[in-house]
């Protein structure tokens, strides 16, 4: 962590004054280096109140996903403990596959204030508003087979449910990639892997999360289909707070993932959805398969009862309707 965001994170543990001799000698450096910290930090849009004999006392941060305000709140382990900020970039995706083939270690995080380029699957486009909602891509480097790799997107689709119902939502996951309030799409995941032959090199799972949007940050065309936290909660989102918790919820679950696969999170994800029982249509490759949805298996694929099927068809990919619209509970 640099010695700014430890600034930061001290401060921010501590709702009254910190002596500049507490700091710097927490931090080994000098009085003098941490004024100059101070100062840089309030050049960025950091409110800090400094007073003679007293030191220094943080009052706001700025609005920004950066690394001195996640780690402020951060408490993982790994995840998110090295972050890649960019004020503007064209996807955070294909940032992160860039930094993972340069080495980036696991864990390592790209954020970005906007996208000109998000990227959705199958070639579609993420719309990504300047600097209201949250467009994080994870490198991971999972021991697993490629064709495992989609599982990530349901583990990571858990860790934003968790991270939404701390905000005292009631968040549903749709199978494969979108969490939903209020029936409405509040994030959508894309996972993309680079790999060898049977040996996975990494994997970047994408997350967009609109938070702090409103209607007008929307077009026409997704003014029916999008929500946000603040569209369905009237409340605005601390959003370095909420991609620290998200981080953490994640960080979570994917330990659990890599212990005992998807399994471990088979009942979690069950309980978050609410397709089980309900009439599906899932389209995949020019095809439209109906049935009833069964459930989840233990390695992600979607069980589908087909009229007239005895056993439950397994799907592994594709996009899904609900017949008669996806409420939440
Ligand atoms: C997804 O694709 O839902 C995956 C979205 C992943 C976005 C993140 S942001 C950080 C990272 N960097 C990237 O470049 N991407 C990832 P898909 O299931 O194909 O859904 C795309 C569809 O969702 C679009 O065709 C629209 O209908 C709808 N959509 C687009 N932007 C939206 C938004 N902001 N909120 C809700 N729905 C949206």
């Amino acid at each position: 962590m640099s010695t700014r965001a430890r600034i930061v994170e001290q401060l921010g543990a501590c709702p009254d004054f910190v002596s500049g001799r507490a700091l710097a000698e927490g931090l080994g450096i000098s009085r003098a280096a941490v004024w100059k910290h101070i100062e840089s930090l309030k050049a960025d849009g950091y409110r800090i109140e400094s007073a003679r004999a007293r030191g220094y006392r943080l009052l706001e941060c700025p609005d920004r996903v950066s690394q001195s305000e996640l780690a402020a709140c951060l408490d993982t382990a790994w995840l998110g403990r090295r972050v890649i900020w960019h004020a503007a970039t064209g996807s955070t995706n294909a940032d992160a596959a860039a930094a993972a083939r340069d080495g980036a270690v696991e864990g390592t995080i790209v954020v970005a204030e906007e996208q000109s380029a998000g990227r959705g699957r199958l070639g579609r486009t993420w719309v990504s508003a300047a600097g209201v909602n949250l467009y994080l891509s994870v490198v991971l480097r999972p021991h697993i087979l490629p064709a495992e790799a989609p599982q990530l997107s349901l583990v990571a689709g858990l860790g934003v449910a968790a991270a939404l119902e701390r905000e005292g939502l009631d968040p549903r996951i749709k199978w494969p990639n979108d969490v939903l309030l209020d029936g409405r799409k509040v994030c959508g995941i894309l996972t993309e892997i680079e790999a060898e032959a049977d040996r996975v090199s990494f994997v970047v799972v994408g997350i967009g999360v609109n938070l702090n949007s409103t209607l007008e940050h929307f077009p026409e065309e997704l003014h029916a289909k999008a929500t946000s936290v603040v569209m369905a909660s009237g409340r605005r989102v601390d959003r370095a707070r909420f991609a620290a918790r998200l981080l953490g919820e994640l960080e979570k679950r994917y330990q659990r993932f890599q212990g005992g696969g998807f399994a471990a999170l088979a009942a979690e994800w069950e309980s978050r959805s609410d397709m089980l029982g309900r009439e599906i249509c899932v389209r995949a490759a020019g095809e439209e398969i109906g049935g009833i949805c069964m459930g989840i298996d233990s390695d992600g694929a979607l069980l589908l009862k087909e009229e007239g099927g005895e056993t439950p068809r397994r799907v592994l990919a594709g996009d899904v309707s609900v017949i008669g619209g996806y409420q939440a509970k």
